[in-house]
């Protein structure tokens, strides 16, 4: 049939069962809306479509519990690499449940399964002498008494000269890197510079690789992988392929199964990849079944869903990995995505420029199919793309609810009130009912068409278009009109209205999941309807078949709820540019003698009150304790003149007197600035501190 076609697996044959798996988070930090439109969101239609073509699928990912971000966290919040994952692989698990990504397994890399899965391959290259043993002059720093690998230690890339580039990767040509090619290199942990210390390692020869990747890749996928994806590798192929170490002088992860391996552990990227593995199994032992075939069987079509940092991993190193090992099929694609930003700006966990999943979920509830929507229409599939507050609010307000969400509440008004929910029996169709019929059992197909080539966003806006046809036909038969001279041509339209809401309830399911369900229910839809229904079946929802009351799909997003997230983000920027505002370097040495010259008193703040034309100025009447005095202060921005009465505050009282247009102001109230920017009072908080005290 054509849909067997077209799920042909690029190299010819109908795969028996899939194997998809989506890039394991690192346990550092939340999801965010960069991981979710760059990974999760297409991983997740593309399996859930899968499914609902009848296909056997396994979708695996885990956490990412090992290696140097891990460590870095734990050092940052003064806490150990176990409590770090155990959050947030806890918080991540459930932003990933609820919102809808429908992993048959999601593990975890600190699993015993794991580790025993993880040492068995690094065993098995060991013993088959794959992997060259070689001691090395490796990145050190000599004030943390560390090797410096991956992310302890930034320095520039030798082959795009980015500024940052880690130990192991440049995340901005994903090039993958020794710590020692780095120029320039500086400790992350001390801002020092490394010196090189002896160490022994084991590396992985992608050297000898070559062949095999030019003829599995630049021969064999050269038609049929995203040409961001195929470019990357053609580059690093054609640059020389270099041994890289799959063993690391660290004290957290995988300890090294060999002999001389005490104090190291496998690489992070040794072990992630083999983490789906290992998720495979845990899904398979659970669900009692064999996990082999998903992993070792060439009928199952295996796909790994990424962002682009992540390609010389998934295409180079883990396949040469498995073909290292052996008895493994390979990617048969590898559909990686660019990155997203976010109101012009690179997304960052550091300088908290996101917006993170868990959060989203609270401030807008039961909205997971907007999000969902949004990210798909705007995947960085080809480039990298932007998020914008106000996008989110326009692709909600003027399609999920002016289009699909119109079409299917007059669809269901009109059927209660005309036919009490009860489906009509249509009469004659007319040419338009035929070609609208037809034009909707074309939807499958097509949609299909785009998923099958992994292109989300076309897919997300051809099942749009379903609506969009539903919308157009209503409006152009109009019911509501005709119902008051041919109540029989109004059962036939509002027939034909309802199997395209039928078909928008079962073609919804990859993408807007959330809304799929709630349509099936209204609809009182059967659950079994699957893809190929919509093609199929003469009629997918039949006369006399009764429907429940509509209920609203999607809401409209107020001016205002956009303006807060903007507002928030501002407030994010502001804090970051003042973090980023370098401490003001210490001014020149003063003695002790002309310390003593200042004379701080505490004072109370008496009265307060803007000064008339100016933005800043309020004029304060202020307790010295010495006496009641005048102060002008640049402070109306920040604060309310009623809001600090009786303020205590820290007074330089013997300032000379200057004038402030016009006002003589005598002396001078200490702030200081908060990280978003804003005036803070240098005071003594403490009960009991008298006006007057002096502060030295
Ligand atoms: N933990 C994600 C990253 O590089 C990384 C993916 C592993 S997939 C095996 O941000
Ligand atoms: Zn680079």
């Amino acid at each position: 049939m054509w849909l067997n076609f077209i799920l042909m697996s690029e190299n010819n044959h109908t795969p028996k069962r899939y194997t998809i798996t989506a890039a394991l988070p690192y346990t550092n930090g939340p999801i965010h809306i960069g991981h979710l439109a760059g990974v999760y969101v297409p991983a997740d239609i593309y399996a859930r479509y899968l499914r609902l073509t009848g296909k056997e699928v396994a979708f695996v990912c885990g956490s990412d519990e090992h290696g140097v971000a891990i460590s870095m966290k734990a050092k940052k919040e003064g806490v150990t690499p176990k409590e770090v994952i155990d959050m947030y692989h806890a918080i991540i698990k459930k932003s990933f449940q609820d919102f809808g990504i429908t992993f048959d397994n999601y593990s975890r890399t600190s699993a015993d399964i794991h580790h025993e899965t993880a040492s068995e391959f690094f065993k098995k290259l060991y013993e088959q002498g794959d992997f060259i043993e070689e001691t090395t002059a490796q990145l050190y720093d000599e004030e943390a008494k560390q090797f410096l690998a991956d992310r302890f230690v930034i320095g520039t890339c030798p082959k795009c000269g980015h500024e940052e580039a880690y130990g192991d990767q440049c995340e901005n040509c994903g090039s993958s890197l020794n710590a020692t090619d780095l120029i320039n290199p500086k400790s992350t942990i001390t801002g020092s510079t490394p010196t090189t210390k002896e160490t022994k390692h084991w590396f992985l020869p992608l050297d000898r690789y070559e062949g095999f990747l030019r003829e599995w890749i630049l021969e064999g996928h050269k038609n049929d992988w995203k040409p961001n994806v195929y470019g990357q590798c053609k580059s690093w192929i054609d640059g020389g392929l270099e041994p890289r170490a799959v063993t690391r002088d660290l004290d957290w992860g995988i300890p090294v199964p060999a002999e001389g391996g005490e104090g190291k552990v496998l690489y992070v990227w040794f072990d992630a990849p083999i983490g789906y593995i290992s998720s495979t199994k845990e899904w398979a032992k659970r669900e009692g079944k064999d996990w082999e075939p998903y992993w070792k069987d060439k009928d199952t079509k295996l796909v790994h869903f990424i962002g682009k940092d992540n390609i010389v991993f998934h295409c180079i190193i883990f396949p040469a990995i498995l073909k290292s090992h052996g008895g493994y099929i390979l990617p048969e694609n590898v559909p990686a995505n660019e990155f997203l930003n976010l109101e012009g700006n690179k997304l960052s966990t550091s300088k908290n420029w996101a917006v993170w999943l868990h959060e989203y979920l609270e401030e807008f509830p039961d909205m997971q199919d907007v999000l969902r929507y949004t990210l798909t229409a705007n995947a960085p599939e080809t480039k990298d793309n932007d998020f914008t507050w106000k996008d989110f609010q326009a692709r909600n307000n003027n399609e999920l609810v002016a289009i699909l969400g119109n079409f299917i509440n007059r669809v269901v008004v009109l059927t209660n009130k005309y036919y009490e929910g009860v489906v009509p029996a249509p009469s004659n169709f007319t040419e338009v009912d035929q070609e609208t019929l037809d034009a909707l059992k074309k939807y499958p197909e097509i949609i299909s068409s785009s998923l099958e080539r992994y292109r989300f966003r076309e897919a997300a806006q051809e099942f749009m278009n379903l609506a969009r046809l539903g919308n157009k036909y209503l409006a152009d038969e109009e019911p509501w009109k005709v119902i008051k001279q041919d109540e029989e041509r109004v059962k036939t339209i509002m027939y034909v209205a309802l199997q395209i809401a039928t078909a928008l309830a079962v073609l919804s399911e990859p993408f807007l999941p959330f809304t799929s369900s709630k349509l099936k229910s209204i609809l009182a839809a059967s659950n079994e309807l699957g893809w190929n229904d919509v093609l199929e079946k003469e009629t997918l929802l039949a006369a006399d078949h009764k429907i429940n009351q509509s209920q609203l799909l999607f809401r409209k997003i107020e001016d205002s709820e956009i303006q807060k997230k903007l507002d928030k983000l501002e407030a994010t920027k502001k804090a970051n540019e003042n973090e980023k505002k370098a401490v003001t370097p210490q001014k020149e040495t003063i003695t002790f003698d002309d310390f003593t010259k200042l004379d701080m008193r505490v004072g109370t703040i008496l009265e307060a009150e803007k000064m008339p034309k100016t933005k800043k100025l309020l004029v304060l009447k202020v307790d010295t304790g010495i006496d009641t005095r005048t102060i002008v202060s640049g402070i109306s921005e920040s604060f309310k003149p009623e809001d600090i009465i009786g303020k205590k505050v820290t007074v330089l009282v013997n300032l000379a007197p200057r004038p402030l247009r016009g006002v003589e102001s005598q002396g001078m109230i200490l702030m200081t600035e908060s990280k978003e920017g804003k005036l803070v009072f240098v005071n003594p908080d403490e009960e009991g501190v008298g006006n007057g005290e002096g502060i030295s």
